[in-house]
């Protein structure tokens, strides 16, 4: 193929279609992944909304130049190849070329630069007057909420009404976690001795819960450090702060109050507080006082039900590596009379 003429068209079109090929198949790679719950690509509040505003501009630009830098490849190596009647050629000093090589890359890091600027000012801004406070303390291998306007801690399971601003202030009780909702908020780290913050305010109502999780490497277990965030309508954000502020539901059940008793005698109340209850003050394992109305226990790990329950209390460590809810080798009737009494705590 020569550097004119019908060699040059062939070496064009050859170039383009296999750029265009290799472009399409990442494409279809990873087109799927933008559906997924944890995708950026879904931004649901206006924190995300700016996050993602910066992305778009580096992925597309990002795009941009790796097809051109691998359609320039591949073109040139075919037109200035060496071959029968032609010398591989090298070009040097070209000083129109030179400007445009630097000049391109300084525009694109300004490209990337302004927004990035923009929505770190957005984002770290003060909060808006009014937004509600939440404190969030990372534990290994929990989360814990505090809602010091209602009185309320619970844990592993966010409740914010839509609309309104929500003002996190993270701290950590051990290691470095980081607090990360990808389509509500972005990560910051929860850092022992030291309080970070964020806000955001999500867009809509919905019953599906946004899955979040630790974004921070924190031991064993970290990869079972999830959480979950509910945004409600104020009608139902206001049912949820009543019935979450009010002490624990008096057992019904004959099994559930036995339940009760064996919470007492098994130890579980040294670390878990269950409100109404006053011999249930732990603080080292989730409060539990509404752990029946919960979705999911283990921080997420597992869906709430008798089942589940069964089987975290069987042995903690055996479901999540490293558990600091140590097995306290309960036998099968204390787990039946726990599960039925931790089940009625709505
Ligand atoms: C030494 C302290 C300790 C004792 C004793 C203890 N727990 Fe726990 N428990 C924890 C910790 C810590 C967690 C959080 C584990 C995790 O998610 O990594 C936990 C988690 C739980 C959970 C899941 C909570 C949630 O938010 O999903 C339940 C239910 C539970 N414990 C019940 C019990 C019962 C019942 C007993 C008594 C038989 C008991 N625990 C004894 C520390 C303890
Ligand atoms: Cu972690």
């Amino acid at each position: 193929m020569g550097r004119s003429g019908p060699g040059r068209i062939i070496a064009i079109v050859f170039s383009g279609a296999v750029v265009g090929v290799l472009s399409y198949l990442l494409y279809l790679a990873f087109a799927d992944s933008a559906n997924t719950p944890q995708s950026t690509w879904m931004p649901m509040s206006d924190n995300t909304d700016n996050i993602h505003a910066v992305y778009q501009v580096v992925f597309y630009l990002a795009a941009a130049v790796f097809i051109l830098i691998l359609f320039l490849t591949l073109l040139f190596t075919l037109m200035f190849r060496e071959r029968e009647g032609a010398v591989a050629q090298q070009f040097h000093g070209n000083s129109k070329l030179e400007v445009l090589l630097v000049g391109v890359p300084v525009l694109i890091v300004v490209a990337m630069m302004v927004p990035s600027f923009k929505a770190i000012a957005q984002n770290t801004a003060d909060p808006p007057k009014g937004a509600l406070e939440v404190v969030a303390i990372g534990h290994q291998w929990w989360f814990e909420f505090q809602y010091p306007e209602f009185g309320i801690t619970t844990a592993n399971e966010l409740h914010v009404p839509a609309g309104r601003a929500v003002s996190v202030t993270l701290k950590s009780n051990d290691v470095i976690h980081s607090f990360w909702v990808p389509q509500l908020v972005g990560k910051v780290d929860m850092v022992p001795g030291h309080t970070n913050h964020l806000w955001f305010t999500p867009d809509t109502a919905r019953d599906e819960a946004y899955l979040a999780q630790c974004a921070e490497f924190c031991g064993a277990s970290h990869a079972n450090m999830r959480f979950r965030v509910f945004v409600d309508t104020e009608a139902k954000f206001s049912d949820w702060t009543k019935a979450t502020a009010a002490d624990a539901a008096k057992p019904a059940s004959e099994l559930a109050k036995a339940g009760e008793q064996q919470f007492t005698a098994s130890g579980c109340i040294g670390c878990h507080t269950v409100k109404g209850n006053p011999l249930a003050q732990g603080k080292a394992g989730p409060n539990l006082t509404h752990i029946g109305s919960r979705t999911t226990i283990a921080s997420g790990i597992l869906p709430n039900s008798a089942e589940p329950m069964h089987k975290w209390l069987a042995n903690p460590p055996a479901v999540k590596p490293g558990s600091k809810m140590p097995n306290l080798a309960l036998t099968e009737e204390q787990i039946q009379k726990l599960t039925a009494y931790l089940e009625s705590l709505k």
